[in-house]
C-alpha cells in the first residue's frame, strides 16, 4: 500500500488513519509547490491532481474520506469501522461522510462570508452544521461511543483544523475535550511526528 502525501494538507488524515490501522505502508511525497500534482503519473492515480490518493495493488484511490474507509477494512482487526450488519454503522457512515459533505463546504459558506438558503445548501448552514457536530460529540469519548472509528479521524480533522489552524469553529466544551483526545492518541502524534521529518527534510 502506497500513501500520496504532502504535508500540511488533506493528506493529514490518510497518514493518521494509517497509522491508527497499524498496516505496513509506503509514503511519497508530492511536490505540490513544484507541479507534483500535475504530473502524468499522479494524475492516473487521481484525476483532480490532489493528495491524499492511495494505491494498493491494483486499486487506486483518492478522497481522504473513501481512503480512510478502505484502510478500515483493509485492517479488520484495527477495529476502526463496524463490521457489516452492525447497527453502528449508519452512524459510521453519516459521520465519515459528513465531513467532505457538510463540515468543509460549510467552512467555505464561513470563511467566504456566502449567503445561501438553508433549504438548498446540502449542509444547511454553518451554525447547523457546527450545532449537529457539537450534538453528536457531547457524550463522547468519540463519535460512536467508547470505539474510536475511521469517522473520528475524518470529523475530528476538521474539528481540529477548524478551532486551530483556520479558526472558523468557536470551540464548545464538547469540541474542545474531543479535539484533546484525539491529539493526545499515539497514532496521531505519529502522524505528526512524520510530517515534522517530512517538512525539516525539505529545509
Ligand atoms: N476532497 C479531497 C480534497 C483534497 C485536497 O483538496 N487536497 C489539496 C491539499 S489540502 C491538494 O492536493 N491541493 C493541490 C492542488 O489542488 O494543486 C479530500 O478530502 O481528499
Amino acid at each position: 500500500m502506497k500513501l500520496y502525501w504532502a504535508p500540511h494538507t488533506r493528506a493529514f488524515r490518510a497518514l493518521w488513519m494509517l497509522e491508527e490501522a497499524g498496516i505496513a505502508y509506503e509514503r511519497e511525497l508530492v511536490d505540490l509547490r513544484n507541479g507534483g500534482q500535475d504530473r502524468p503519473e499522479f494524475r492516473a492515480i487521481n484525476p483532480m491532481g490532489k493528495v491524499p490518493a492511495l494505491t494498493d495493488g491494483a486499486a487506486r484511490l483518492a478522497e481522504s474520506a473513501a481512503i480512510c474507509a478502505y484502510v478500515a477494512e483493509r485492517a479488520p482487526e484495527a477495529g476502526l469501522a463496524p463490521p457489516l450488519g452492525d447497527p453502528a454503522r449508519g452512524r459510521y457512515l453519516q459521520y465519515l461522510f459528513f465531513s467532505s459533505g457538510c463540515m468543509e463546504p460549510a467552512f467555505v459558506q464561513k470563511m467566504m462570508g456566502m449567503s445561501l438558503p438553508k433549504s438548498s445548501a446540502g449542509w444547511g448552514s454553518f451554525d447547523l452544521v457546527m450545532e449537529v457536530v457539537d450534538a453528536a460529540l457531547k457524550p463522547g469519548p468519540y463519535l460512536l461511543g467508547e470505539a474510536f472509528s475511521a469517522a473520528d479521524v475524518m470529523l475530528g480533522s476538521d474539528v481540529w483544523y477548524g478551532i486551530g489552524l483556520l479558526k472558523v469553529i468557536t470551540p464548545t466544551p464538547a469540541m474542545t475535550a474531543y479535539v484533546e483526545r484525539l491529539t493526545a492518541r499515539p497514532a496521531f502524534q505519529r502522524a505528526k511526528q512524520i510530517e515534522a521529518a517530512a517538512l525539516a527534510a525539505a529545509g
